[in-house]
């Protein structure tokens, strides 16, 4: 596996590259261009600058995340061709700048959602947190204004401003449509990119929905096992892979994260991994913890396990960090603990290597 740490750009991270690189162990970022809105193209001298940084500093540039898929893909619009246009022109340029991982996720409106983003902890840390009776009351409206006056002043990734502005419409446009039309949407946008993909060496990898589960009647198809079941299969290629996010996926307990991993990971379509725990106190109401087994509902220890035993070479990040010795920034994304994650999880590996050489 290859250890990794998302980075937001010169422009959008208050977290250099000079720091990235000292936390032991790291080998990358993981790169995105956010002021490129949904559906046009991403510059090439824009991902090569970034890369270009990236690798001045010592760290590799391979996986980016997330290039968004436009709503009118997901809608399977008429104007959709348009757009997968657009999306493989990306995809050309990211391969150019030496991308061979692209994430992304195929989530109605919202990309992840959370009703507090600085919930207390026992230890004076504060963490994402999700309780579904919080959002029962709330129209997606209230919801949007709530996650946007409480980011900190960042945008966060999925929760673009323009697409917000236009929430009335879009909950029209998805009236009606269940989680097979959704489905069929997302096997016309794989059997448009993944041809491509398998000429630029790319392997697409999809994130779960966060949480795993429908919100404001929205279809989700990307929950649990049998859902990936589904997805592997609309384009049978390794270039058609999923991307485990341990917390997303988790916080259903019925998903067995360690199982999924030895699966999928046996099929060769794993592709990208993210990290972390959570703790459930009961179904739909969680909060993220530190990655330590010990604090959370996951077991972290088996997870990494079930990687090692797959062969996994691919990249891995911590995903998210609580916030923790008064650092400000954005929610989830600080540097303190991402990082302490990132080496809890390197620890790991190097013990379950060991152990394993002997
Ligand atoms: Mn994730």
């Amino acid at each position: 596996m290859k250890m990794t740490f998302r980075w937001y750009g010169e422009k959008d991270d208050t977290i250099t590259l000079r720091q990235i690189k000292q936390i032991p162990g790291m080998d990358g970022v993981v790169g995105a261009l956010y002021d490129v809105p949904v559906g046009e193209v991403w510059p090439l001298e824009e991902i090569a600058a970034q890369a270009d940084a990236a690798r001045a500093a010592g760290l590799s540039y391979e996986t980016v995340e997330s290039i968004n898929v436009h709503e009118d893909i997901k809608l399977g619009l008429p104007t959709r061709d348009r757009y997968i246009e657009n999306y493989i022109k990306s995809l050309k340029n990211a391969a150019k700048c030496g991308v061979n991982v692209v994430c992304y996720n195929f989530m109605p409106i919202f990309d992840w959602t959370r009703t507090d983003l600085a919930k207390p902890l026992y230890d004076g840390s504060t963490a994402l947190a999700f309780d579904y009776h919080v959002i029962a009351g709330k129209s997606p409206r209230q919801m949007a204004d709530e996650i946007l006056s409480h980011s900190n002043g960042y945008v966060l990734p999925g929760w673009e401003p323009e697409r917000l502005g236009e929430l009335g419409r879009l909950f029209d446009a998805y009236e009606g449509m269940g989680e097979e039309d959704l489905r069929s949407n997302l096997g016309y946008f794989l059997k448009a990119v993944i041809p491509a993909c398998e000429e630029l060496g790319i392997r697409m990898t999809i994130h779960p929905d966060d949480p795993p589960r429908s919100v404001f009647g929205l279809p989700r198809i990307v929950k649990n096992e049998r859902d990936l079941d589904k997805i592997v299969k609309l384009a049978d290629s390794p270039s058609n892979s999923l991307c485990i996010c341990t917390g997303s996926l988790g916080s259903n307990r019925d998903n067995d994260i360690p199982h999924i991993v030895r699966k999928f990971g046996r099929m060769d379509r794993i592709g990208f991994m993210h990290v972390r725990n959570i703790q459930v106190h009961e179904p739909w109401v969680f909060n993220e913890v530190a990655h330590k087994s010990k604090f959370g509902s996951l077991d972290i220890y088996d997870i990494m396990r079930a990687l090692w035993e797959v062969g996994y070479e691919g990249p891995v990040r911590p995903d998210h960090g609580r916030m923790i010795w008064d650092e400000k920034g954005r929610p989830g994304y600080g540097l303190f603990d991402r990082a302490l994650g990132a080496n809890y999880l390197c620890g790991l590996w190097d013990a379950i290597c060991r152990e394993n050489s002997q």
